[in-house]
């Protein structure tokens, strides 16, 4: 897979794809991360990559200029599987989006700032808009490593068998049980007695048990769908 970020902080990025999965995906060749910096794109001799918005109001707006600049030169180059805009105005992420994404060849995405980019960026090249909450986030960097980390670990080969994606919390539509390790016993908190028993049916009904009950207790809107 190659992944195409289309940012105005190219820097923000150094840092969540140096580390960990991250980088171990880019070192086997399982993923391509490219980070483009939109301000490069700007023909203009202050370089700008904003605005004043029409109507007036406080906050500028991404122009359409660089990026579409920068959009057409990387589809000159190959086709992409979708165009992805980061925004807090936008359908909010799960794992069946991550699940529905992890099987592109090819992906731009594009990180909004300010008041966000040109209405007509989204009407004209943008496929899908994606937020990560209902809450504001300064940029749409940080959500774009988000999405990123959650798509390539979901890409056969990038994780090893013990940290398979099937057992994550969401994957089942249920939160995660709560799991242990060694000692069994620390200071008399000790470790529920089944799970030391090598039954693993047992092992594995108690573990549905318990995922239930968590979600119940703590995301019954899971339930309810
Ligand atoms: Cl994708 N961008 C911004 N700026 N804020 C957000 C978000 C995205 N998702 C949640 N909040």
């Amino acid at each position: 897979m190659r992944i195409d970020i289309l940012t105005i902080f190219p820097e923000i990025f150094d840092g969540p794809f140096s580390q960990s999965m991250l980088k171990r995906a880019q070192e086997k060749k399982i993923v391509e991360l490219h980070i483009h910096n939109i301000r490069d794109y700007s023909t203009d001799k202050q370089k700008s990559v904003d605005d004043y918005a029409f109507g007036g109001g406080a906050g500028m707006v991404m122009m359409i200029q660089p990026i579409e600049d920068l959009i057409l030169k990387l589809k000159s180059e190959r086709s992409y599987d979708e165009i992805l805009y980061m925004t807090p105005d936008a359908k909010v992420w799960n794992q069946q989006s991550a699940n529905h994404l992890s099987m592109s060849d090819n992906l731009i995405i594009l990180c909004g700032h300010y008041k966000g980019v040109d209405q007509r960026i989204r009407d004209h090249y943008i496929t899908r808009e994606i937020s990560i909450g209902d809450y504001v986030l300064t940029g749409g960097e940080l959500a774009a490593a988000v999405i990123v980390d959650s798509v390539v670990r979901l890409i056969p080969g990038v994780l090893s068998d013990e940290t398979s994606a099937l057992t994550d919390s969401h994957q089942d539509g249920l939160l995660s049980p709560p799991v242990y390790t060694r000692p069994a016993n620390h200071n008399g908190w000790t470790v529920p007695e089944i799970l030391l028993s090598g039954n693993t049916r047992k092992v594995e009904e108690w573990r549905e048990e318990k995922a239930l009950e968590r979600t119940q207790k703590i995301r019954p809107d899971l339930l309810e769908k």
